[in-house]
C-alpha cells in the first residue's frame, strides 16, 4: 500500500527490512549498540561484522532510549543504519510513547542530516519490547507525518514482517492521512 502526502510518498511493505534500498534503514536496537535478537540480529547478519565495530568505535557508551545513531549498512544497499533503542513497555506509565515518538522523531532528523532522501522503518518496540503494536504503529505514522516538513525526505518505508502488524498500520495510515488533511 502506499499513499502521498503532499509530495511524499509513505509506503507499506511486508517482509525483511534488510532488502530495503532506501538511503537509510532504521534498527530497533538495544541501549547497548552491540547487536541482539530481532530485526536487530538480521541488521548484523545481513550487514556484517562492519556495522558492530562501528557501534564499538563510535559510540563506546551505546545510545539512550530515545534517541539515535548512525553507521554504515555494511554490505546491505542501503547507505546507513540508524540505530534506536526503543522503549521497553512497562504498561504506558513510564513515559514510553514519549520515548517511542522520539525514536521516530530522533531517527528521521539523524537521516536529514546525513542526507537520506528515502528511509524504512520497522515497527519499534512492538516484537520484544511488548509495545502494543496499535498504539505503537499510531505513534510510528503521526510522528513521522508530523515531523517530515522538516526534512527533504521524499520516501518513508514501514516494513513489517507479519501480516497482521501490516493490517494494523495499513489502517491507521488511512486515519493519519484523514486528520492530517482535517477531514
Ligand atoms: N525485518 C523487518 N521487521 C522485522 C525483522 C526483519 N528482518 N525481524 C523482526 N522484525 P524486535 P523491539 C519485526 O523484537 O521490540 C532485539 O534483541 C518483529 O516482528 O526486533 O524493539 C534488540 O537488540 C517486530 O514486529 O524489536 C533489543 O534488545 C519488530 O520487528 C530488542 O530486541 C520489532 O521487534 C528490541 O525489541
Amino acid at each position: 500500500m502506499e499513499k502521498k502526502i503532499g509530495s511524499v510518498i509513505i509506503r507499506l511493505v511486508r517482509g525483511d527490512i534488510t532488502k530495503e534500498e532506501t538511503d537509510v534503514i532504521v534498527n530497533a536496537a538495544n541501549t547497548s549498540l552491540r547487536g541482539g535478537g530481532g530485526v536487530d540480529g538480521a541488521i548484523h547478519r545481513a550487514g556484517g561484522s562492519e556495522i558492530l565495530h562501528e557501534c564499538i568505535k563510535k559510540y563506546p557508551e551505546g545510545c539512550k532510549t530515545g534517541e539515535a545513531r548512525i553507521t554504515t549498512a555494511g554490505r546491505m544497499a542501503a547507505k546507513y543504519v540508524i540505530h534506536t533503542p526503543g522503549p521497553i513497555w512497562r504498561g504506558g506509565q513510564q513515559d514510553e510513547e514519549r520515548l517511542l515518538a522520539s525514536c521516530y522523531r530522533h531517527s528521521l532528523l539523524l537521516a536529514e542530516k546525513y542526507g537520506a532522501r528515502t528511509i524504512a522503518f520497522p515497527s519499534i518496540s512492538t516484537g520484544v519490547y511488548r509495545f502494543p503494536i496499535e498504539r505503537a504503529s499510531k505513534i510510528a505514522l503521526s510522528t513521522v507525518v508530523e515531523n517530515l516538513p522538516l526534512t527533504s525526505i521524499i520516501e518513508v518505508h514501514y516494513v513489517l514482517f507479519s501480516i497482521s502488524d501490516y493490517q494494523i498500520y495499513e489502517k491507521n495510515l488511512q486515519s493519519t492521512i484523514k486528520e492530517e488533511k482535517g477531514d
